[in-house]
């Protein structure tokens, strides 16, 4: 019985099964909460029906509502009702749920009477991650199903659980072993000889947190959440639905969710979300056969070199990892290996797991063992001289059809890949460090990349489960141009009256994981320093140019590595330096500057007006492909907030 477009009934015997069929992901548009409304209904009135299994059509069940909808007036029937009228229904609902129930999704599991999970679903409610909170009562139907506090934890992080997870809090009565709509059947069968369970609205909260729990709970949201709202509205929507009874803390969980709906957070998360879903379309348009990623070569083993083996292993691929010398590829072996083990230990590989991906890295001095690679990666040191040698060892050997790839974070990609015979079969792959953790992939196209490098470039980042970006050549690409210009405008407004621990700290407030004085401590100030040397000889005289820096270098103060950088280090945990403060101080008198106060909001005006210049002219030079890749470079990259949606969205550029 076909309802609505998405939504249908079948029958066997006394049992119905209402379908939803709603690609990509089944999300509960109008059509789709219309057509589940209905379904009840008409099963209300089919006597012949004892039990009901909910299930979908596809890879997956529920992913929730649907996005482009939310921030939108909402529309009739609203899901809080559906979810209701499923409930109230006479005879018992099954959820069957494969692949992810999420969000909207959940709820409605919540408001069937039993849950059957396949192996390797997920379920979750992620409102937290769009800025909202669970809108048809997650926070009220969750706790009276499962532990407070783990109902606390899912809703408060946004983070799925597996099946088996679910099993264990009692979030899914079994998890199927072969056949999930059988074992849905059996469960509706067994929940119609029983009677219906009690719904869980009519439920007490299971295992409640103490008024104690919940204030410690909000200390350590309010520390990790970074001013975003979300996670704490979420908090207080749990401790209503603790407090209050149940159908009273619903409707204050839902005026809540329309509150937040329209908030600029959750503008700014749902711009995310679908910006990283766009991202690295050219990639994606690439129509050629990509090289073959099951064995790649990697050459240079230090901290880069050994991130990118470390996921290319994790992903199954095997690697050749090539070094100078014994002594570096037993450094580099261990690195690796130690990336590997701490995947062990974090439960993302097991034992016969890790064995087999140490057991896919063969490392060496010998270029020959890269030829049957068709994808070589190098990461070895950042030096023009250094890559065209290494490029040219590897023209010289590999296949002509296999792509060379650079993991330069600045040098021109078009004057490398020019030296070789093979310009068009070269790439960029700018990875961040930690490589096998950083979710960004900058590529860099080359003015004559074949459609084979860049569709490479797509099935890489496929394969390592990272966000592509794609951008042109030009110095520091996307990401680091942009930051070389906030860092120098940061650092004229130390000249002019700011401290580097009032500007980390303007960030901070603002939501970077990071201050840029501390960023920079912790990378190393000789890179950035050595690179400012190199280009002293071409820069405009009357360019301004700030000396802080430098001097701090001259000192051999290159950060945490030595023990003082912007900071002096004190327990490993940074202090400001009133050394540091001097030489400030003497910068601006040397320049004849009056330094004046800034204030937090000074600072982020002028680091974000500094920032939006520079996307602008990224975009406007064609560097990058739209203004979104600038916002999830910038947020997947470089520490930018989430929550507030990246530089060009607050701009209003997007
Ligand atoms: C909510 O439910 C609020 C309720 O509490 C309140 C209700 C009153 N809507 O990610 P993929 C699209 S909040 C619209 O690449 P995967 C996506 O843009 C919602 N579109 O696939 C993409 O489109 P395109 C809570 C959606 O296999 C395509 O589907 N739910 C939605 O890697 C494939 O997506 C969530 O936050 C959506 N809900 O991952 C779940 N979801 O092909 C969000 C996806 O045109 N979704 N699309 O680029 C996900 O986490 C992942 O999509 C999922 C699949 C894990 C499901």
């Amino acid at each position: 019985m076909k309802l609505s477009d998405p939504v249908t009934i079948s029958q066997k015997g006394d049992l119905a099964i209402v379908t939803i069929d709603n690609p990509p992901v089944n999300a509960t548009s109008q059509a789709v909460r219309a057509g589940l409304l209905e379904a009840v209904k008409r099963i209300e009135a089919m006597p012949e029906v004892a039990a009901v299994v909910l299930a979908c059509a596809g890879r997956t069940f529920v992913a929730g509502a649907d996005i482009t909808e939310l921030g939108k007036p909402p529309r009739e029937p609203h899901l809080p009702d559906v979810i209701a009228a499923i409930e109230a229904s006479r005879v018992p609902w099954v959820a069957a749920i494969k692949g992810a129930a999420l969000g909207g999704g959940l709820e409605i599991a919540l408001g069937c009477h039993g849950r059957v999970a396949a192996r390797g679903a997920k379920l979750g409610l992620p409102e937290v991650t769009l800025g909202i909170v669970p809108g048809a009562g997650g926070t009220v139907r969750l706790p009276r199903l499962i532990a407070g506090a783990d109902a606390l934890d899912m809703i408060t992080t946004g983070k799925p659980v597996s099946a088996e997870k679910a099993l264990t809090t009692g979030l899914v009565d079994a998890v199927a072993e072969d056949d999930l709509l059988e074992a849905a059947t059996a469960r509706a069968g067994a929940l119609a000889a029983e009677g219906r369970p009690v719904a869980l609205l009519d439920r007490d909260p299971v295992a409640p947190l103490a008024d104690a729990d919940w204030d410690a709970a909000a200390d350590r949201l309010r520390k990790k959440a970074r001013g975003q709202a979300s996670p704490l509205e979420a908090l207080a929507a749990l401790r209503d639905s603790a407090n209050l009874p149940a159908r009273e803390a619903l409707t204050r969980e839902r005026a809540r969710f329309l509150r937040l709906s329209g908030s600029e957070e959750a503008a700014a998360l749902r711009h995310v979300f679908f910006s990283e879903r766009r991202a690295g379309a050219s990639l994606k348009a690439a129509e050629a056969a990509p090289a073959d990623l099951g064995h790649v070569g990697v050459i240079g083993g230090g901290t880069m070199g050994a991130g990118i083996a470390a996921a290319l292993l994790l992903s199954g691929s095997r690697v050749s990892l090539i070094e100078r010398d014994e002594a570096s590829c037993a450094a580099a072996a261990g690195r690796i290996t130690g990336i590997l083990e701490g995947s062990h230990k974090r439960g993302l590989l097991d034992d016969a797991g890790l064995a087999d991906a140490t057991a896919r890295l063969e490392t060496g001095s010998d270029y020959a063992a890269l030829t049957p690679c068709e994808l070589v990666i190098e990461a070895v040191f950042e030096d023009m001289d250094v890559k065209t040698e290494v490029f040219a060892r590897l023209d010289a050997i590999m296949a002509p059809d296999a792509i060379l790839a650079s993991n330069t974070s600045y040098l021109d990609v078009n004057a490398l890949a020019a030296r070789t015979a093979r310009p068009e079969r070269v790439i960029g792959l700018h990875f961040f460090s930690p490589a096998h953790v950083m979710k960004l992939l900058e590529v860099v196209r080359t003015d004559v990349v074949s459609d084979r490098a860049l569709a490479t470039a797509g099935a890489l980042a496929k394969r390592l489960r990272k966000t592509p970006v794609v951008a042109g050549v030009c110095d520091g690409f996307i990401g680091n141009r942009i930051m070389s210009a906030y860092r120098r405008e940061c650092d004229f407004m130390l000249e002019e009256g700011a401290l580097p621990w009032q500007i980390d700290a303007a960030m901070r407030d603002f939501g970077f994981a990071m201050g840029i004085y501390a960023v920079q401590d912790m990378a190393g100030l000789d890179v950035a320093w050595a690179m400012r040397k190199r280009r002293a000889a071409t820069r405009p005289a009357d360019e301004r140019y700030s000396r802080i820096a430098d001097r701090l270098c001259e000192m051999g103060r290159f950060g945490r590595k030595t023990g003082a950088g912007w900071y002096s280090y004190e327990d490993g945990k940074p202090v400001p330096d009133p050394l540091v403060e001097g030489i400030i101080l003497e910068e601006s008198e040397r320049l004849g500057i009056a330094r004046r106060d800034f204030s937090e909001a000074d600072i982020i005006a002028r680091i974000m007006s500094l920032m939006q210049a520079e996307a602008q002219a990224v975009l406007d030079e064609g560097i990058a492909e739209g203004p979104t890749d600038i916002d999830v470079t910038m947020i997947l990259g470089y520490g930018f907030p989430r929550h507030k949606g990246g530089p060009m969205f607050l701009a209003g550029r997007v």
